[in-house]
């Protein structure tokens, strides 16, 4: 096996060669990262322990109660530089709210050529309430005037800069994980120190992260341990080189932003041990899932059962209460002896549509391809 080097930030991510398989690094990342078991799409909320995970380094310890416990610091262009405690910001007003996450690289192991990462085929998604304070109410303790209302303010703050507590080297490049929003920050971004109800698990923050409803999930910092508002844009690893839509490693790129819309099928029937494929009996098969957009609610979703020649509209239940959930969705197949293909199609109201063919681009970013479920009915 070819190991990779530390190399260096002029090193683009590697793309995999013509029918190259998933190496034992790879491997290595999959077995850590996981993602959303497909039949947990029958939760409107996801179980902890079964919403997707992503980690780029390792899952920090974080110590939240003695002298030296965890603070949260807001500073740089601020009037009040703040050192808040678990117990201060759980003291603010709280908010919770259910929001759809999703990884960037979902989608990106069925890219050819393949770019080598987090081997993701469609399950890296989950729903959770996320309990906390909106950053906006943090942000005007610190007196940042334009966190809301976009006012030029004397300090000049452009952007707020998020610190995780875990540290790493990404192509040769040490650092804490780090990402930027840009002000003014949406109503909707939360401080959330609970999900679903309970602290955050380790593994998914604690005792605090960054929630960007709408946006994919490199934008969530973890482990978030500060608060930076700084008079340039970011240009931090995260943020400039990589979570970039380029086609070439020398393209600037757009940045990744929110979701592209996707439906997923809970499968249906039971599966096959190895190759998951779907087994139904003849007759009506009730055929239920998900969908979701980071542009707006999810007005359409079509089903295929001929590789796309032909499509059927599903119901999908209104957005609701919960504007950053997913929507739940269903229609009836009548299925026929054989071997058959399901394909799922969401479209949102900003008329964002998922692709039939995957446009590539080198990290494999915001692939919406429709899904593509292999059912064998007898
Ligand atoms: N500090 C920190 N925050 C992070 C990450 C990370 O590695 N470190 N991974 C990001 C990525 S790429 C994703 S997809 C989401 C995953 O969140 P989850 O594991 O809670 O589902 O967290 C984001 N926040
Ligand atoms: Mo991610």
């Amino acid at each position: 096996m070819e190991r990779t080097s530390l190399g260096d930030v002029s090193t683009p991510g590697r793309v995999a060669a013509a029918g190259e398989g998933i190496s034992e690094e790879e491997l290595a990342l999959a077995a850590r990262n996981h993602g959303l078991p497909l039949e947990a799409l029958r939760y409107d909320v996801t179980p902890l322990g079964l919403h997707y995970v992503l980690v780029h380094y390792d899952i920090p310890v974080v110590d939240t109660v003695g002298a030296d416990a965890w603070r949260l610091s807001v500073g740089g262009r601020v009037r009040t530089p703040l050192e808040l405690s678990l117990a201060e910001l759980r003291a603010l007003p709280a908010v919770t709210q259910r929001v759809t996450m999703e990884c960037a690289g979902n989608g990106r192991a069925r890219l050819s050529p393949r770019p080598v990462s987090q081997p993701w085929l469609v399950e890296a998604v989950g729903t959770a309430d996320w309990t906390g304070v909106p950053l906006r109410t943090v942000l005007a303790e610190a007196g940042v005037e334009n966190a809301a209302d976009g006012a030029d303010d004397a300090d000049g703050a452009v952007e707020a800069v998020f610190t995780g507590a875990d540290h790493g080297v990404e192509r040769g490049v040490e650092q804490d994980y780090r990402r930027s929003l840009p002000l003014p920050v949406d109503a909707d971004v939360l401080l959330a120190y609970a999900m679903n109800g309970g602290p955050l698990p380790p593994q998914h923050g604690y005792p605090l992260r960054l929630v960007v409803p709408g946006w994919y999930g490199m934008a969530h910092v973890k482990w978030l341990r500060a608060i930076e508002l700084t008079d340039t844009p970011f240009t931090g690893f995260q943020q400039a080189v990589a979570y970039r839509i380029r086609q070439s490693p020398d393209d600037p790129g757009e940045p990744v932003t929110r979701i592209a819309p996707r439906a997923l099928l809970i499968p249906p029937g039971f599966p096959d041990f190895m190759s998951r494929v779907r087994v139904v009996r003849p007759g009506p098969v009730e055929l239920e899932g998900r969908a979701w957009s980071g542009y707006g609610p999810v007005t359409r979703v079509e089903v295929s059962a001929d590789d796309g020649r032909s499509w059927t509209d599903a119901e999908v239940a209104p957005r609701g209460p919960h504007r950053w959930g997913w929507q739940a969705w269903h229609t009836t197949w009548t299925a026929t002896a054989g071997r058959h293909t399901l394909t799922v199609r969401a479209t949102d109201a900003d008329g964002h549509t998922q692709p039939l063919e995957q446009p590539w681009n080198r990290g494999g970013f915001e692939n919406n391809l429709v899904q593509r479920v292999p059912v064998l009915c007898r």
